[in-house]
C-alpha cells in the first residue's frame, strides 16, 4: 500500500475516535438528570418541603440495578434526580420513603443523626439522634450533606419483606419513613451524598451508583 492509501486509512481511523469521543460526552451530556425547582413561587421565611425516597434498584434506564434516590416534585410527581434548586436561609422539612434493605454501617459515625434542627430525626414518626446499625436491619442509606455537617442515617427494611424493585416505589412497599429539617446556608453548591458503600458488584461498593449524580449524591444549588 502506498504512503496515500496508509494515510487516508490513518485519516478515517483518526475520524472514528474523534466521533466516539465527541458521542460519548454528547451522550453524557445529555443524560445529566434534570433539577427540580423549590425556588418558583417561594414566599420568604416559608419552609421548603422537600420529599424524596431510595430504592434498591431503580428498574430502569441505562442502570436498571442501581441503588438510587428520586425526588417528588411540588407537583407531586417522582423524578429520577438528585439535583434541587432551594431558597437560601430556608427552612427544609425532608421527608424520605425508604424503601431499601440495610446493613451494619463499616463508620459507626454515620449511625448518628448530625446537623439537622434539633440533632435529631424522625423514624416512623418516633424522634431518634442515632441507630445501632448492628441490630435490627442495618443502615440502608444516608442522607449527608457534608460541607453543611449533615447526615442522617436511614433505617433499612428486613431484607425478608417484598421489597420494591421497580421507582418510583408506593407506600404500598414495605418502607421506613424518615423526617427531618435543616436551614439553607447561603447562595451556593453544596453535594450531598450517600455514605453507606451501597454500590453492589463495584469496588468496595463504592464504584457505580456511589459515583454517578442521579443516584446516590446530588447537589443542592442555593440561590439567594
Ligand atoms: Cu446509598
Amino acid at each position: 500500500m502506498g504512503r496515500g492509501g496508509r494515510l487516508t486509512i490513518l485519516g478515517v481511523l483518526l475520524a472514528i475516535a474523534v466521533g466516539l469521543v465527541v458521542f460519548t460526552v454528547m451522550a453524557f451530556i445529555r443524560s445529566s438528570p434534570p433539577t427540580v425547582d423549590f425556588t418558583a413561587g417561594h414566599q420568604p421565611g416559608a419552609p421548603v418541603d422537600l420529599t424524596v425516597q431510595t430504592v434498591g434498584s431503580i428498574g430502569f434506564g441505562p442502570h436498571p440495578t442501581w441503588v438510587s434516590y428520586l425526588t417528588e416534585t411540588p407537583g407531586g410527581q417522582w423524578v429520577h434526580t438528585t439535583l434541587w434548586d432551594l431558597p437560601a436561609h430556608t427552612r427544609v422539612n425532608v421527608t424520605v420513603y425508604q424503601y431499601d434493605s440495610g446493613s451494619p454501617l463499616r463508620n459507626q459515625q454515620f449511625g448518628q443523626v448530625t446537623g439537622t434542627i434539633g440533632d435529631r430525626a424522625m423514624l416512623n414518626r418516633k424522634p431518634f439522634q442515632v441507630i445501632d446499625s448492628n441490630s435490627g436491619n442495618g443502615i440502608a442509606h444516608t442522607f449527608s450533606i457534608p460541607t453543611l455537617g449533615i447526615s442522617v442515617p436511614l433505617y433499612g427494611d428486613s431484607s425478608n419483606a417484598n421489597l420494591c424493585a421497580q421507582a418510583p416505589c408506593t407506600t404500598k412497599s414495605p418502607h421506613n419513613l424518615v423526617q427531618f429539617s435543616f436551614m439553607t446556608p447561603g447562595p451556593g453548591q453544596y453535594p450531598w451524598q450517600c455514605f453507606v458503600p451501597c454500590g453492589l458488584a463495584y469496588l468496595y461498593g463504592n464504584g457505580g451508583p456511589m459515583q454517578t449524580v442521579g443516584y446516590m449524591g446530588g447537589f443542592l444549588q442555593v440561590v439567594a
